[in-house]
C-alpha cells in the first residue's frame, strides 16, 4: 500500500485545499493529512487563522478525501511522522516548491500545482470589513506600530494625528496614510485610536476618542492614577467600547503560558516574584524629563507591575518605593509590594543599570525568564531536582506588537469588551501602584 502524507492549516476550507487534498490522494493508496493545532500556527507567526483546529480537522474529513487525520503540533514533526507512519509520499503545494527538499531523505517529495486565485488570506480579507485605525502621536513606538499592522488581517492604520503639522506630514509619507493637526478632523476617518502619543496626554485623548464612540488601545502606561484609569474603563463600559491597555508582554504567547503554568501549579505556591526592567537613556529625551512624566517607574512600571499583579493577583497589602533621584526624575526605583503571604519587587532602571530578569519563586520551584524578560520568547522551570527542570521555547516575532493588536482587533469584531489577558481591574491595580508612588509615605529616596 501507497502511503501519502500531506499537511496544512486549511483554515476557511476552500477549493485550492480540496484539489490539493484530491491531488494527493491520487498519489498513493492512504492519505494522512497533518493539521496544525492552533499553538503551531500561532508559533509560526499564523496569527489570524479563523477556524479553530476543531473545526479545520472536521472540514478536512467532510472533504472525503482523508483516510486518516492527525494533528501537527512542533516544528521537525514531519520526519518522526513520515518515520512512524511509513509514509512513501510526501505531497504539499507548489507555493512550497523546495522547501521540503530535506525529507528527501525519508520518502518521496511532490510539489502539486496550486489552484491559483483563491487562498485563506483573500477569504478572510473579504470575511472581515478592515478596521480603520488612526494612530495619535508618531514617535517612535508608532513607528513600530504600523508595520506590526501588516501581519494582522483587518488592521488598516489610514491616519496620523500630531498637533505639529510637519510631523504628521513626514509620518504621514513614511506610511502612505493621512495627516492630521486636529482631533475633530482626524476622528471622523478612524474606526478605532490607538494612543502613542506622550504619556500626559494619554487621558485626554482615551477620552475624547471614548466620547467620540471610537475603541481604543492606548500606549503604557495608559495613566498615572487608578482613579484615570477607572474613570476610563467606566467610560468604554458605558460607550459599549473596547479600551485596552498596550502592555504588549501581557499579550505574546510566552507569558501567557508562564501565567497559566504558575496558575496550574507546577512551581507550588507562589511566595516571590522578582521582575526587573532597566534601559539606559540620554539625555535630552522625554524619559529624563519630569515635566514629560519622565521617570523610571513610569517607564517602567507597566510591564514589571504586569508580572507581579498577573501572578499575585490585586489584592495586594501594602507597597513601598526605593529611589534614587536626579534632575527631578527617579532614575531608578525598587517597588516592594507585599501580598497576604507573598511578597514582590520591581527593579526599574533608566539611569542605572542592573539585570533585567524575571524570576517567579514557589514552594516546589521556580520560573527564570532572562533577560529581556519583557520581550518573552524563552523561560525555564527549575526545580531543586535539576532532571526535572523543563525549557520552553517561543517565538516572539517582528516587534512583539502583532499579538496586542491582534487581541485588540478580536475584541472589536468578536464584541468582547475586556481581555483575560490583561483584565480592566488589573489595569486600574497597575495604574494605582503608579499612584501610590507619588503619595511620599511609601517612598524612601536613596
Ligand atoms: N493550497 C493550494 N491552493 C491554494 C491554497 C492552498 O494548493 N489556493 C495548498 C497549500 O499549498 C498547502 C495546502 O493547500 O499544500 C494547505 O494550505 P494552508 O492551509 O495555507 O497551510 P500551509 O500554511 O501551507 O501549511 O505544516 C504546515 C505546512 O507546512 C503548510
Amino acid at each position: 500500500m501507497k502511503k501519502v502524507i500531506t499537511y496544512g492549516t486549511f483554515d476557511l476550507l476552500h477549493q485550492g485545499h480540496i484539489n490539493l487534498l484530491r491531488r494527493a490522494k491520487e498519489l498513493g493508496d492512504y492519505l494522512i493529512v497533518g493539521v496544525t493545532s492552533d499553538s503551531f500556527d500561532r508559533g509560526r507567526g499564523k496569527l489570524n487563522v479563523k477556524n479553530n483546529v476543531l473545526e479545520r480537522v472536521e472540514a478536512v474529513k467532510k472533504t472525503g478525501y482523508a483516510d486518516e487525520v492527525i494533528i501537527e503540533d512542533y516544528l521537525g514533526q514531519k520526519i518522526d511522522d513520515i518515520q512512524r507512519y511509513e509514509i512513501d509520499v510526501f505531497a504539499i503545494g507548489s507555493d512550497w516548491t523546495g522547501k521540503f527538499d530535506y525529507l528527501k531523505e525519508y520518502c518521496d517529495v511532490v510539489y502539486l500545482p496550486r489552484t491559483e486565485g483563491i487562498s485563506s488570506t483573500q477569504l478572510r480579507a473579504e470575511s472581515q470589513n478592515s478596521i480603520r485605525i488612526g494612530i495619535i502621536g508618531s514617535g517612535r513606538i508608532a513607528r513600530r506600530f504600523v508595520p506590526e499592522t501588516k501581519v494582522v488581517s483587518g488592521a488598516d492604520v489610514v491616519a496620523v494625528l500630531n498637533p505639529d503639522k510637519d510631523e504628521a506630514e513626514s509620518f504621514a509619507r513614511l506610511f502612505s496614510i493621512e495627516a492630521f493637526d486636529s482631533f475633530e478632523a482626524f476622528i471622523k476617518q478612524v474606526d478605532a485610536v490607538y494612543v502613542a502619543s506622550p504619556h500626559l496626554t494619554h487621558y485626554p485623548y482615551v477620552k475624547q476618542s471614548l466620547l467620540a464612540g471610537r475603541h481604543v488601545l492606548c500606549e503604557i502606561p495608559m495613566v498615572l492614577s487608578g482613579n484615570e484609569a477607572k474613570e476610563l474603563y467606566d467610560l468604554a463600559s458605558n460607550q459599549n467600547l473596547v479600551l485596552l491597555e498596550a502592555s504588549k508582554t501581557a499579550f505574546c504567547p510566552a507569558f501567557n503560558h508562564i501565567v497559566t503554568l504558575v496558575k496550574s501549579g507546577v512551581i507550588g505556591d507562589v511566595v516571590d516574584v522578582k521582575a526587573s526592567l532597566s534601559k539606559m537613556v540620554a539625555p535630552p529625551t522625554r524619559e529624563l524629563d519630569p515635566r514629560q512624566a519622565g521617570g523610571a517607574l513610569h517607564e517602567h512600571a507597566s510591564l514589571t507591575m504586569l508580572a507581579i499583579v498577573k501572578i499575585l493577583g490585586i489584592e495586594y497589602s501594602d507597597v513601598h518605593f526605593y529611589s534614587k533621584m536626579e534632575d527631578g526624575v527617579d532614575i531608578y526605583t525598587k517597588a516592594v509590594i507585599n501580598y497576604p503571604h507573598a511578597t514582590s519587587s520591581a527593579t526599574l532602571g533608566i539611569g542605572i543599570k542592573t539585570e533585567g530578569n524575571l524570576v517567579i519563586s514557589g514552594t516546589k520551584g521556580y520560573i527564570y525568564v532572562p533577560a529581556p524578560w519583557w520581550l518573552t520568547d524563552f523561560f525555564e522551570v527549575r526545580y531543586e531536582d535539576q532532571t526535572k527542570n523543563r525549557k520552553y521555547f517561543y517565538s516572539y516575532d517582528g516587534e512583539g506588537l502583532r499579538y496586542e493588536i491582534q487581541e485588540f482587533l478580536s475584541m472589536i469584531v468578536n464584541g468582547r469588551r475586556d481581555s483575560y489577558r490583561l483584565r480592566r481591574e488589573e489595569s486600574i491595580a497597575i495604574a494605582g501602584l503608579i499612584d501610590a508612588f507619588h503619595n511620599n509615605q511609601w517612598l524612601t529616596l536613596l
